[in-house]
């Protein structure tokens, strides 16, 4: 097994977390996304998204989309449980990660690739369009503020990967000049914790 990914991207970080919180060692092959390295045909062959990250199995065949992945080794080794464990803490996971991933991961990468030089040599850029998924994307500090005044995780009393997708968008997010305000007290205490947790090195 091997993943194909880009170390500074957030995707494949988000499944690093999460194989790290479950102690399984992986295979990472680099993309250069720099040099458009997911645009060939040979990586179009793993994905036809062209996107990372792509696990490849020892069968030779694919999968993507992060949280496919993540839930296939969620089934593979349950332990710890990150999509939840009792039928309503799975839904709450469920929900927090979607509303993560849509109104959050979402809107900065869409404002990283429409106003950032990085993707300019690659795809249409439109700024107003970005811009937009800025204010989306800053408006969605004060949900998860909000949701962590009240538990200590993002999906309730235990970490999941609803933690796991805030976290990667937070910190990816300075790339598009945004960060936790001061005032954001929740998300700070909140977000030193995820970020002592030895997986978030990964
Ligand atoms: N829904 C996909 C999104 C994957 C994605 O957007 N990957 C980004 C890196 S974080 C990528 O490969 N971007 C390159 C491109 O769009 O050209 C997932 O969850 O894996």
């Amino acid at each position: 097994m091997q993943i194909f990914e880009t170390k500074t991207a957030p995707n494949p970080r988000r499944v690093r977390i999460f194989l790290a919180e479950k102690d399984i060692p992986m295979n990472y092959v680099q993309i250069d996304m720099l040099k458009g390295e997911q645009f060939t045909p040979e990586f179009r062959a793993r994905n036809a998204l062209a996107q990372v990250p792509v696990l490849e199995l020892d069968d030779g065949s694919y999968l993507s989309e992060s949280v496919a992945i993540c839930r296939y080794f969620e089934e593979l080794q349950p332990e710890p449980a990150l999509f939840g464990s009792s039928p309503r803490e799975k839904a709450e996971v469920e929900m927090w990660n979607r509303r993560v991933e849509l109104n959050f991961l979402f809107p900065t990468g869409m404002c990283f690739q429409h106003t950032h030089p990085f993707f300019k040599p690659f795809k249409p850029q439109v700024p107003e369009w970005g811009e937009l998924c800025r204010a989306r994307s800053e408006a969605f500090f004060k949900v998860l503020n909000t949701q962590l005044s009240q538990q200590p995780f993002v999906a309730g009393a235990n970490f999941s990967i609803a933690d796991i997708t805030a976290l990667c968008t937070i910190d990816f997010a300075r790339v598009i000049q945004l960060k936790i305000k001061p005032d954001h007290t929740h998300l700070l205490r909140w977000h030193q914790a995820v970020s002592q947790r030895p997986s978030a090195q990964a």
